[in-house]
């Protein structure tokens, strides 16, 4: 089934370069909209849908696995008929506390730059009025275009949509996991294909504000022998709206490579395999573009009525990871589930509130930055601007030093620091340890013993020219 993004990308001349016909249609873009990318740092992910109305039980009876996986319950405790009784919660779809102005707001107060929504999840439900499938927002209660509604509230406040779309979909009597084998499998899985199509060009022409697709259950194996339709298609979404960012969980090539083709050539503009997980170092990235897509809590996406045991990733987990991903120039995109009245949950939004202060104080070291190449001895995550060092403090030194290891022929190293969120200079020493052969300098920024902290915060150091010569010791022979 799915492979993790990366076991499939060795080093390019390890091993002899294979044909590949159906690999890359774009490779490293550095147009408007990827460089928008770049400095997005923060995003919303938002998992919505009938699924929603459940939060992961059905009659006090908590199903296992990830509540938007629902459907999917099977074995003892399903309940009897039970993917009619999902399959019929379109009748019931009424969230009457759906407002998309609010969540846009909320996420703007966040910080977020951009919002991944789910149009349709492997349900197959539309959240928008589709012309190509009864089973939508229109056929229910609600009535509304949601993705709309979401796609004009995001962009009224500056925020970027990304159409999360999935291709499994359980709703389409065509739909197959496995390569089609009889003759009318095959005309079942054809217009399923031609379904497919005709809902991403039918997404594109109603929400021209979108700027790209997140495409999820691309695993099933008669997708994976689509490679021929999935590249043809791909081009004419990139043809229909020029800019479209499209990440690397899309197609795959003709010997079932995904995410990345046979030759480890990057399939789409961005690694879309950080799901849940992050990066060890830059140097696995290769120089792609990346996000990393996180849940609060462990694994659901959906909203869950009873999290009782399940740990909620704090604000300071998530400051964390925004900062690590930062540090190796990719975003974090958080998941927010609503829950069954289309309302964002209490936790949702105690952690946004607390996000948006810690960002919003600290602004300068998350969006428009990259990264520093340097090594932050295990203190925090370091981002750099042009002229401008971030070290984003997590584990405050015990002595009160926060030191930075730079090479000793730097051509630029930091002149002067203060903490970022109060402009409060701070002492900055350049300090020679001595040691031979160690080609190393440091510059230690003084942390006063008065100063509290009870979050993580930002030192920011100044670049410019290094001062006056390194005396130059004597020799020590030995
Ligand atoms: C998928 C969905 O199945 C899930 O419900 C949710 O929408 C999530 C964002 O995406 O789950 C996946 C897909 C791919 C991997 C892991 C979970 N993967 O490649 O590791």
């Amino acid at each position: 089934m799915t492979t993790s993004p990366w076991t499939s990308r060795q080093p390019l001349d390890s091993r002899p370069v294979v044909p590949v016909e159906f690999g890359p249609l774009v490779a490293r873009r550095d147009d408007e909209p990827m460089r928008r990318f770049r400095r997005y740092g923060l995003g919303q992910f938002i998992h919505f849908g009938l699924y929603s109305l459940l939060g992961g039980e059905y009659d006090g009876v908590r199903a296992p696995g990830a509540p938007e996986w629902i459907r999917a319950w099977h074995g003892p405790t399903a309940p009897a008929d039970w993917t009619t009784i999902y399959d019929g919660l379109n009748e019931s779809f009424d969230p009457a506390g759906l407002d998309a102005r609010v969540w846009a707001r909320q996420a703007k107060a966040m910080g977020a730059r951009y919002v991944i929504f789910t149009t349709k999840h492997h349900d197959g439900f539309a959240l928008w009025p589709s012309a190509h499938s009864a089973y939508s927002v229109a056929n229910s209660p609600f009535g509304r275009d949601l993705v709309g509604e979401v796609v004009d509230a995001y962009t009224a406040e500056g925020i970027d949509v990304f159409l999360y779309f999935s291709v499994l979909d359980w709703s389409h009597p065509g739909y197959s996991d496995g390569p089609p084998e009889t003759d009318r499998a095959r005309a079942g899985w054809q217009e399923f294909l031609d379904y497919t199509r005709a809902q991403l060009l039918e997404l594109l022409d109603r929400y021209p504000a979108a700027r790209g697709f997140w495409f999820d259950g691309t695993w099933g194996r008669a997708w994976v022998s689509s490679y021929e339709f999935t590249h043809a298609l791909e081009q004419e979404l990139r043809e229909r709206r020029p800019g479209l960012i499209i990440g690397s969980r899309f197609r795959n090539d003709e010997h079932g490579a995904r995410h990345f083709d046979t030759n480890g050539r990057l399939l789409g503009d961005y690694e879309q395999g950080w799901e849940r997980k992050l990066p060890a170092d830059r140097a696995m990235l290769g120089g792609n573009d990346w996000d990393c897509v996180m849940t609060i809590g462990p694994n659901a996406w959906g909203w869950m009525r009873n999290t009782a045991g399940e740990y909620q990733k704090t604000a300071d987990d998530l400051i964390e990871l925004l900062m690590r991903c930062r540090s190796m120039g990719g975003n974090l995109v958080i998941n927010f589930g609503p829950d069954a009245d289309g309302r964002m949950t209490a936790y949702e939004d105690a952690v946004a509130e607390q996000l948006g202060a810690w960002i919003s104080a600290n602004a300068d070291a998350v969006y428009d930055v990259g990264p520093a190449d340097l090594d932050a001895s295990g203190i925090g995550w370091l981002t750099a601007s042009e002229d401008r060092l971030f070290l984003t403090v997590v584990n405050r030194p015990v002595n009160g030093v926060a030191r930075l290891r730079l090479p000793a022929d730097a051509a630029r190293v930091p002149v002067s620091a203060r903490l970022l969120a109060s402009g409060r200079p701070l002492e900055l020493r350049r300090t020679d340890l001595g040691l031979d052969l160690d080609d190393a300098v440091h510059y230690d920024t003084v942390l006063p013993a008065d100063f509290a902290a009870d979050r993580a915060f930002v030192i920011e150091l100044t670049l410019g020219a290094p001062e006056g010569e390194t005396v130059k010791r004597a020799e020590a022979w030995m």
